[in-house]
């Protein structure tokens, strides 16, 4: 047979439809699922409405991370609806304050050889532990609940060797805004990024996580690493070794792609406003003055990011004019903090301890003072994501925060050496961890006698009409490249408590980029009966939340048009009833303006037979044809037609 890569044995033995070719639609048997609580409610809701009885994947997990400000009722309500629902459904059900999901998930469920999806576009973090782990809408995932096979397209396996050893001073972080350097937020579209070779043995397996996690910023299909010695120490420092077995590529095997970062040439690097793929070296920027420094995050999740964080400050004091934030990303991490005294180097030093979740983040709390900088270890620093506006988000390492916390300017972590007189700190990881299961609650034996608990803000949700033939509507959007879901639907604490109540979250729609849509858009909705946006390439990157094509829909939204889309997006539209076209000329998009009418003829019927759809823009000066197409399947073409999966799934309960 064959020689196989990680990613191609991990496809193999989940493949239930569809062949290996890159491109074409595969189905897969999936083994475990995860929800945050951001997107949960939507997905427990999902569940009610597909009248499911049990969870039908080997491990489902309910986390809440990402609504954790109590600042009236409504998250409070979440939490409480979700957990019953976890009961119901029959899923564990991470408690508030337990942390966040990805980490969580790799320390106390995470399995070599499985498939995972999850409702959080990060979920590819568990690919650290040689896993297929792919972030999705939250359709897909309470589809995989209710045991149905996981549709993506079959991706190319992009193979990148790894040789040498991470220079002082520089870590995991670094590698992946290397690759966000060489390949920007689309480069890993349609593509499995899987790490090999000789430089792995020196990454440690939450150095993979970091790696894995940040892998959602290219736009990847997912990450994979192998499952080797090394995951088979970190699940034994999780006293979960029984549940290792090794996962490697097959001496021989091909990669449909290539790259190779030489570790030992790497430097700090900082990803500078507003998008991950704008990164540079950090000493092209230091000197510049900061008010805020952020360590946390899934992206950098693992006990050694705090420590050395905390022996960087240790016996120091953080710079007056900056604040210097810690999210704990666990309460594991936390007692495992006090046990190194990791947690003490870093309070002494003037450290602010926050609650372990994604807090900042997400924008829940931690929005930096205006005009000023901020530094995070974070993921994403789309625009205004942090709560303020013209937010100046940079995205580094634990090393460069730790630096530029205690100067009060950005710092190459290197110079610090000289400056404090310092060796680069060495960290040893425990044998051991301090295993906390405590707030992880187990599904309930027999969910059916379990009642949802649901609060005045959760709405259930409204029926989607069947897509209609021929559409009269106006372009009430015109967008260029590399749209993020956060300027279609924003993140943050204002917003976030409506993510169980379509009609009130679906007013922020596309506020970030013009605060009349709303209106214009239910005005519409009255008198046109809907609206279509137009788009340049990478459509609605970045998150998987689904609420930035179902609030949308809510509002009248027919099609989209752009030159390309983001993959979690692309399904998220069709999976509710939202037509994804693309121009077959991409040039075209300069053809249409914001207030010109779309003509749509025929739609159910060449959307159904893959025809030339053209679309006819009536503009006061006179009329242009566009021709557009659609790479839908034959399901996804189906799933369409009836309005998206609910509907589908409804339709197929009741035959
Ligand atoms: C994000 O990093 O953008 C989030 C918040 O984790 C999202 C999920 C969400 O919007 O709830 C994601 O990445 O999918």
């Amino acid at each position: 047979m064959k020689p196989l890569n990680v990613t191609q044995k991990l496809i193999n033995d989940h493949l239930i439809e569809g062949k290996l070719a890159p491109g074409e639609e595969i189905g897969l048997k999936i083994d475990q699922a995860l929800l945050q609580d951001a997107t949960g409610t939507l997905v427990q809701l999902e569940l009610e409405a597909m009248n499911l009885d049990k969870a039908k994947t080997e491990v489902a997990v309910q986390y809440v991370d990402h609504n954790l400000l109590q600042t009236d009722f409504k998250n409070a309500d979440d939490h409480a609806f979700l957990h019953s629902a976890a009961q119901k459904f029959g899923l564990w059900f991470s408690r508030p304050g337990n942390g966040v999901s990805h980490p969580v998930h790799m320390e106390r469920f995470g399995k070599p050889g499985k498939t995972l999806v999850g409702s959080d576009s990060h979920s590819c973090a568990a690919g650290s532990l040689g896993m297929l782990a792919i972030g999705t809408g939250g359709l897909d995932v309470a589809a995989a609940i209710a045991g149905q096979p996981y549709f993506v397209k079959m991706p190319q396996v992009m193979g990148v060797k790894l040789t040498g050893k991470l220079p002082d001073w520089v870590s995991a972080k670094d590698v992946i805004l290397e690759m966000l350097r060489r390949h920007d937020v689309k480069g890993g579209v349609g593509k499995v990024i899987e790490y090999y070779g000789e430089g792995l043995k020196d990454l440690s397996a939450m150095d993979r996580h970091v790696i894995a996690n940040m892998g959602a910023e290219l736009g990847a299909t997912t990450t994979v690493f192998p499952s080797d010695q090394e995951t088979k120490r970190f699940l034994k420092s999780q006293g979960r070794e029984e549940d290792w077995t090794e996962l490697i590529a097959d001496e021989g095997c091909s990669y449909d792609l290539h790259d190779h970062i030489e570790l030992d040439k790497l430097v700090p690097l900082i990803a500078l406003p507003t998008s991950p793929g704008n990164v540079v070296p950090v000493s092209e920027v230091a000197g510049k003055s900061i008010s805020q420094v952020v360590i946390g995050s899934s992206a950098n999740p693992g006990l050694r990011d705090f420590w050395i964080a905390g022996a960087i400050v240790k016996g120091k004091s953080v710079n007056p004019d900056v604040s210097f934030d810690v999210n704990p990303t666990s309460r594991q991490i936390i007692q495992n903090m006090i046990d190194t005294k990791a947690f003490a180097n870093l309070i002494t030093a003037g450290a602010r301890f926050h609650q372990s979740g994604c807090m900042g983040c997400i924008g829940m709390g931690q929005a930096p003072a205006s005009g000023t900088i901020s530094l995070r270890t974070m993921p994403r620093n789309f625009p205004d994501r942090s709560g303020t506006k013209d937010d100046q988000v940079h995205l580094c390492s634990p090393e460069t925060a730790a630096a530029s916390a205690l100067t009060g300017k950005i710092t190459d972590p290197r110079d610090i050496a000289s400056l404090y007189d310092m060796k680069y700190p060495k960290f040893e990881d425990p044998e051991l961890h301090i295993i906390n299961e405590d707030m992880l609650v187990a599904p309930a034996e027999d969910g059916s006698k379990v009642t949802l608990k649901k609060g005045p803000n959760i709405k259930s949700l409204p029926h989607i009409e069947a897509l209609q033939s021929d559409y009269e509507v106006p372009v009430l959007l015109k967008m260029q490249d590399n749209i993020s879901t956060d300027e279609i639907l924003k993140a943050g604490a204002e917003v976030l408590p409506f993510r169980s109540n379509l009609p009130e979250i679906s007013k922020y729609s596309y506020t970030v980029i013009d605060e009349t849509f709303y209106d214009r858009a239910m005005a519409t909705k009255e008198k046109t009966g809907g609206h279509i946006v137009v788009a340049g390439d990478n459509y609605a990157q970045g998150s998987s939340r689904e609420h930035a094509a179902l609030a949308p829909k809510y509002l009248g939204q027919v099609a989209v048009i752009a030159k390309s889309y983001a993959r979690i997006a692309w399904q998220n539209l069709v999976n509710f009833g939202i037509l994804p076209l693309e121009f077959e000329n991409p040039d075209d998009l300069d053809k249409i303006e914001q207030g010109d009418t779309v003509m749509l003829k025929n739609l159910r019927q060449l959307v159904e037979q893959r025809e030339t759809i053209e679309v006819l823009i009536k503009k006061e000066t006179g009329e242009v044809a566009i021709p557009t197409k659609h790479s839908l399947s034959d399901r996804q073409i189906r799933v369409l037609l009836k309005g998206g999966i609910i509907n589908d799934f409804k339709e197929k309960l009741s035959a």
